[in-house]
């Protein structure tokens, strides 16, 4: 066990060859044409489409802009319950659109919003119910969508760490009225910033295109209120090199995946968050849960040690958003409606986890682990 001589983060952007890029950034140059629909944004547009298998893919500037378009399409109005336990992108969302924001718990298992607390949310105000596929794992879609369906209430997937995911062979895209997805630099597919919105019902995503464009429908026509959520075509042309190594990426992430399972099994107070059965995973993030009365040491305290060893582990989500001030005031931020979150968001630690790390790499990540709770 010894300090890593460089420092090793929560994760690391995946780069193409510069080569590769460089012949995309040719033809744009030659083109002239730089956003509004470019031919790389159609081209990558199409190929998301069929390597996510679903059957709309509208692309975006960055999630966040994806998930605020995905709600004003749908004409909400009134209140939406979703996880504390996520990044800020998602209550925030909520809000700027003017919606109401309603937390409920989530399971201690998934770490993924309870269907049972939200059916306990409901109210006559109820519009929507906004569930992310936290670190890749997939929630329980069949649940969520019986509760929709019984409440008539829709459904809006943030699955910004959920790229690539399937549930029993089907796309994780495919499950209710809209998902959205990240491709930040930090994700496991990425265009530097980027994201999208999937659907099934095709004059929604006409709505999300014209919606991306201000609203411009044609020279002479401008209908409803849109925004700029367009993605350019230097962020195109990253993506479509990208793309052509995320399942290398993948494979080494599952490879290191392995490594973390086998070399941390056995510790007393470590668990390592596993894939669900039936799921191909993102393998987006690599998170373990310290329980501070068995390993001895608290998540805080391990998190901080790292920093010594050159180990720049990340608390994904810490604070809860449920706790950020903006958000305190409201009836369903409080801890006591929120236990599990309140709990799960102070032992949660993602360590570093991408597909430029070697397995003896993430051996050494185990031993410096392991030495905070025999010292
Ligand atoms: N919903 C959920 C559940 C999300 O997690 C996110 C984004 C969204 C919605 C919104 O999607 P976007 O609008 O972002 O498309 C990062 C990302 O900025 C954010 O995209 C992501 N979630 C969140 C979980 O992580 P920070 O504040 O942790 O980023 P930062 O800059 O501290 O980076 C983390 C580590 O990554 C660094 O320690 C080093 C490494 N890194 C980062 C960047 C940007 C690099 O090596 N190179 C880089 O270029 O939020």
């Amino acid at each position: 066990m010894k300090a890593f001589d460089e420092p090793i983060y929560v994760t690391r952007p995946l780069l193409p060859p510069l080569e590769e890029l460089h012949d995309i950034l040719k033809e744009i140059w030659q083109d002239k044409w730089l956003t509004n629909n470019g031919s790389k944004h159609t081209v990558l547009e199409e190929r998301l489409r069929q390597y996510l298998r679903v059957s709309r893919l509208s692309l975006f500037n960055n999630g966040t802009v994806a998930l605020l378009v995905a709600l004003k399409a749908l004409g909400l109005t009134g209140e939406v319950i979703t996880t504390p336990f996520t990044f800020a992108a998602t209550p925030h969302s909520i809000e700027w659109m003017g919606l109401q924001l309603v937390f409920a718990d989530i399971d201690p298992n998934t770490l993924n919003l309870d269907p049972a607390r939200v059916e306990r949310a409901i109210t006559n105000k109820t519009c929507a119910i906004l569930p992310v596929h936290v670190f890749g794992t997939p929630c329980d879609v069949v649940g969520f969508q019986q509760i929709a369906d019984k409440y008539g209430l829709k459904l809006i997937y943030d699955a910004a760490h959920a790229f690539g995911v399937e549930v029993q062979g089907s796309s994780i895209g495919s499950f209710g009225d809209i998902t959205m997805f990240s491709f930040h630099a930090t994700k496991l597919f990425n265009s530097a910033e980027g994201g999208a919105l999937v659907c099934g019902d095709e004059d929604l995503k006409k709505r999300f295109d014209l919606m991306k464009n201000f609203g411009i429908k044609n020279e002479e026509v401008v209908e409803g209120t849109g925004i700029n959520g367009k993605m350019n075509e230097l962020q195109a042309a990253m993506g479509l090199a990208v793309l052509k190594y995320v399942d290398l990426e993948r494979a080494r992430r599952e490879r290191l995946k392995r490594t973390y399972v086998e070399e941390l099994r056995g510790i007393p107070g470590i668990r390592v968050l596993e894939d669900l059965p039936g799921v191909k995973s993102s393998s987006q993030y690599l998170a373990v849960l310290v329980n501070e009365q068995e390993f001895g040491r608290s998540r805080d305290y391990v998190y901080e040690r790292f920093k010594d060893y050159n180990v720049f582990a990340r608390k994904y989500f810490y604070p809860l958003c449920s706790n950020f001030t903006a958000y305190r005031r409201l009836p369903s931020a409080d801890p006591e409606n929120l236990q599990i979150a309140n709990l799960v968001g102070k032992q949660v630690l993602c360590l570093p986890f991408y597909g430029s790390l070697s397995p003896d790499d993430v051996k050494n990540v185990c031993l410096i682990l392991r030495s905070f709770r025999e010292h």
